[in-house]
């Protein structure tokens, strides 16, 4: 079983594979995804290239990219490559219930910690949670098998590195980082990829955020910054949560305001929280409060009512929580 089912005999032998990244997906789950889709059909394997999530805005620049589908294929592929996802489960439900089920194989490259695959779920494991990204475990098995490194691969292993990293300033950036980045600097613009990632948005995006900021209620005093986003914006705008990632730190950034909220709509009546404090408020006690978990300075958590609702009981609480 196990000799039929690594990667190097499955790319002399299958004609067709599914590469999926997970929910939610950022740059290091887009890059893998891509090295590994330019690897495969570039090898005549005809390859989906799986997400449950649209791919971010910031990341569809990357050549394949464009080719990302979210609904799985009629005809079953040979075989499975989930890439960066911590665990299985976090390809999305339909994916991963499919693969519950399969008899091909399934294949890992993850650099996350939480998950030590026991061989239970998957085929074979490409692990190494010292990696600064997946990409790099890709990478790492391209030049062990001597596969050619295109300028398609080049550019996503490069862009995957590089945000994983944040731009080589995270703890996980090392001196492998360092070296793969330099084999691949010759076949790409660095400037190019930097500005395409860090400083590019969607002219709606700014059309949203200057309606979100004209909406930024202030709480508790002044101490609490909530705003809301609401499906209907998103929609109207032909925007994803992706786009919205960054507004809580306008929020956060107003002198005096101690915790800041933002509540993204999923359902009538139904919010994904996300917290960010700075100062002496510790957002994971409000979110407890609310069900949640997270960190001091920050944490989430789901709400069901209406955002009014919200703010009351959210002022409420910051009283309680900041007197403690
Ligand atoms: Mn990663």
């Amino acid at each position: 079983m196990k000799s039929r089912s690594d990667l190097p005999t499955l790319l002399r032998t299958a004609r067709s594979a599914l590469v999926a990244g997970h929910v939610n997906p950022d740059g290091d789950s887009v890059g893998s995804s891509l090295a590994l889709y330019h690897l495969f059909t570039g090898l005549g394997i005809t390859t989906t290239l799986y997400s449950a999530e649209p791919y971010p805005y910031n990341f569809l620049f990357l050549p394949g990219a464009d080719k990302v589908v979210h609904e799985l294929p009629l005809i079953e592929p040979d075989f499975y490559v989930v890439v960066d996802a911590g665990s299985p489960q976090r390809v999305g439900e339909a994916l991963y219930r499919q693969m519950s089920v399969t008899r091909r194989p399934k294949l890992f490259f993850d650099h996350h910690v939480s998950y030590r695959d026991p061989g239970a779920f998957f085929d074979q494991s490409f692990l190494d949670d010292a990696a600064a990204a997946t990409a790099l475990l890709v990478y790492r098995f391209m030049k062990q098998h001597g596969h050619p490194v295109t300028r398609e691969i080049a550019v996503a292993v490069y862009a995957a590195v590089m945000s994983d990293t944040g731009g080589m300033r995270y703890s996980s950036t090392n001196r492998e980082a360092f070296a793969v980045l330099a084999e691949l600097v010759d076949m790409l613009e660095p400037w190019e990829i930097a500005a395409k990632i860090w400083e590019e948005v969607p002219h709606a995006q700014l059309q949203l955020l200057a309606e979100v900021l004209a909406s930024i209620r202030l709480l508790a005093g002044g101490k609490a910054a909530l705003f809301e986003i609401r499906r209907e914006q998103l929609e109207r705008y032909k925007l994803g949560p992706d786009n919205v990632d960054t507004f809580i730190n306008y929020a956060r950034a107003i002198s005096g305001v101690e915790v800041a909220m933002r509540f993204r709509e999923l359902a009538p009546g139904r919010y994904k929280v996300s917290m960010r404090s700075k100062g002496n408020i510790d957002a994971a006690k409000i979110s407890n409060e609310f069900g949640g978990g997270g960190h001091r300075n920050a944490a989430g958590f789901e709400f069901a009512g209406s955002f009014d609702d919200a703010c009351k009981l959210v002022e409420e609480i910051v009283a309680r929580v900041a007197c403690q």
